[in-house]
């Protein structure tokens, strides 16, 4: 579907189409799997513009395509997880550059950036980046890169993307916003200034807890041509069927998170009136102290909740109780899920750290799915007997 040539169509109309014309051989209306590691060549230099699928393949670019029309970039480049996504943004530094990054974000981020990218002569400062004059107070000449969350998993702070574009292209900076939580459908951080956006796929983008992958969005030139050198130089591409698991994924992205979120504003305003609970982080609650800002950068909250028990103790035997609530890692899936993020997700991160974040032993976070949101509300009031 030819989208540049009229009014941009609608968010769905997008997702479904984007990227993905039919087949050209068969007509097939679905991107085909194409499961191949090679391309026979019909003679030296030439080819069809596919020569070593590390390089180039069909599945995976139409994904590229599809996502990066959907966060509104130029270029897409997909990773085989999230992880490898960040550190693609990560190899556009070199030894001496300084990031400035949020205290507050997905464990694996910091633990990636403290004990892998440190030590290549990268330095790191943490900063609480819903402050913006803290934030401009870290910046040094050699800061090149900006990297933040919002809502920051799993504490569901809020930072100014406008501010943050702002300040990132007054220093030189590049800004890169991890958009896991909302998606494009809520949030489009490129729209705001940001240069860069990374996903990992393997949350709502997929929606299916069935596959592991991540996902770099550029609307900076610069950046594109080497991040698409560092895909095929690094190597950490997904493979063809992860990404038309993606593809499909993608395609439900809208009705997804409406009803991720309609689940969640309602799980998340009765539990904010829970007697037993002291705190429940929601964006989507009038009185979260990021409500109004995000609402004046995002369409919607999500479906990520995380309630504070008071203690390691009572957070585990909440977290024993719930049965359609799965202990797990992860979230972003059709299916709801519970962790415990100081001892899963954020594990890495020094207790001292999380806690300056409010990321206490106590805190107990939810990904809020599909499923009908009765049956939810009853599993958690069971779960929340215990305390
Ligand atoms: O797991 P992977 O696909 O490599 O993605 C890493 C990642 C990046 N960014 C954010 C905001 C994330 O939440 C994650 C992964 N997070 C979990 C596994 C979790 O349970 O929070």
């Amino acid at each position: 579907m030819n989208t540049s040539t009229r009014k941009r169509a609608g968010f769905s109309t997008e997702a479904i189409h984007a990227g993905q014309e039919p087949d050209p051989t068969t007509g097939a209306i679905t991107t085909p799997i194409y499961q191949t590691s090679t391309y026979v060549q019909e003679g030296l230099g030439k080819h069809k513009g596919f020569e070593y699928a590390r390089t180039q393949n069909p599945t995976r670019i139409a994904l590229e395509k599809n996502v990066a029309v959907l966060e509104r970039g130029t270029r897409g480049f997909a990773f085989g997880s999230g992880m490898a996504a960040t550190s693609a943004i990560t190899h556009l530094l070199k030894s001496g550059d300084h990031v400035v990054a949020s205290n507050n974000m997905y464990g694996g981020t910091y633990r990636l950036f403290e004990q892998v990218t440190r030590g290549f002569g990268v330095d790191f400062s943490y900063v609480d980046t819903s402050n913006l004059e803290a934030t401009a107070a870290l910046f040094r000449p050699s800061t090149r890169l900006l990297f933040v969350e919002t809502p920051t998993n799993p504490s569901m702070i809020i930072s100014d993307l406008r501010g943050l574009a702002k300040l990132a292209r007054a220093r030189g900076a590049l800004l890169a916003v991890d958009n896991t939580f909302m998606t494009p459908y809520f949030q489009r951080p490129l729209e705001l200034g940001a240069h860069l956006v990374v996903h990992s796929t393997t949350k709502y983008l997929n929606g299916h807890s069935d596959m592991v992958g991540g996902i770099v969005i550029s609307n900076d030139d610069a950046a594109s041509e080497r991040l698409q050198f560092l895909q095929n130089a690094v190597g950490a591409v997904p493979g063809p069927f992860d990404c038309w698991l993606v593809l499909r994924g993608v395609k439900t992205l809208g009705v997804r998170m409406d009803r991720h979120e309609s689940n969640a504003r309602a799980i998340a305003a009765w539990l904010s009136k829970h007697p037993k609970l002291t705190r429940v982080l929601y964006p989507g609650l009038p009185d979260h102290p990021g409500h109004a800002l995000h609402k004046s950068q995002a369409t919607g909250f999500g479906g990520m909740i995380a309630f504070e028990t008071g203690s390691i103790e009572r957070g585990a035997a909440v977290l024993q109780r719930t049965k359609i609530f799965a202990l797990a890692e992860s979230l972003g899936g059709v299916e709801s899920l519970i962790s415990h993020p100081a001892s899963m997700t954020h594990a890495s991160v020094p207790k001292i750290e999380r806690e300056k974040v409010g990321l206490t032993d106590g805190l107990v976070r939810i990904s809020v799915g599909i499923e009908d949101l009765e049956d939810l509300q009853a599993d958690l009031e069971h779960a929340l007997c215990v305390l």
